[in-house]
């Protein structure tokens, strides 16, 4: 019988975390296995597409990804991964964030990226992302280095919605 992994909190902005750039993941570090677990398993509870480390108060470049729905799975585990080219095209698309749970905005990105990383049995991978997948890999890798997708707004879409969330945040606190 498999046991469930344990769920991690996911760490909410303003959590100065958050806007810490990521250490690399050693080769062969004996924790990155069942992190990934908890963190996919994280992910398709909050429900997410997309969940890097530091979300969970690790300072560790990995992240998780799955766009698929729940009946066809795909995890995606990627171990220190990095956009190697990025095309000049721009696409815009709405983007959310476990870390600022019920706010969407439009961000505008490169349409195509590559991103390189290294997959649990330690082999190097590559992939050319369009769409959807191109997004999410964009924001999860901005993650890594303290960048939230609020960052690609206007000043002042960003405060509007920081300030917004916040209120939100202290009115739970009060119930
Ligand atoms: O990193 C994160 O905070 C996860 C984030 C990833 C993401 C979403 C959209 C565009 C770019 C990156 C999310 O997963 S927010 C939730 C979400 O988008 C979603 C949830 C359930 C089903 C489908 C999408
Ligand atoms: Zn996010």
């Amino acid at each position: 019988m498999n046991a469930e992994p344990d769920l991690l909190p996911i760490l909410l902005v303003p959590d100065p975390r958050l806007r810490t750039k990521a250490k690399p993941v050693a080769p062969g570090d004996p924790r990155i296995p069942a992190l990934a677990e908890r963190m996919l398993a994280t992910m398709y509870k909050a429900p997410g597409i997309g969940l890097a480390a530091p979300q969970v108060g690790e300072s560790l470049r990995l992240v998780v990804v799955d766009l698929q729905a729940e009946d066809r799975r795909e995890p995606m585990v990627m171990v220190n991964p990095e956009v190697t080219g990025a095309s000049r095209d721009l696409a815009a698309r709405e983007e959310g964030c476990l870390s600022l749970p019920g706010h969407f905005a439009e961000v505008t990105r490169p349409a195509v990226v590559k991103v390189r990383w290294t997959d649990l049995s330690g082999a190097r991978r590559e992939v050319e992302a369009d769409g959807l997948l191109a997004a999410c890999l964009q924001h999860e890798i901005d993650h890594l280095d303290g960048v939230l997708f609020v960052d690609h707004l206007s000043a002042l879409k960003r405060n509007m919605m920081l300030r917004k969330f916040a209120k939100e945040q202290k009115a739970k606190q009060r119930d």
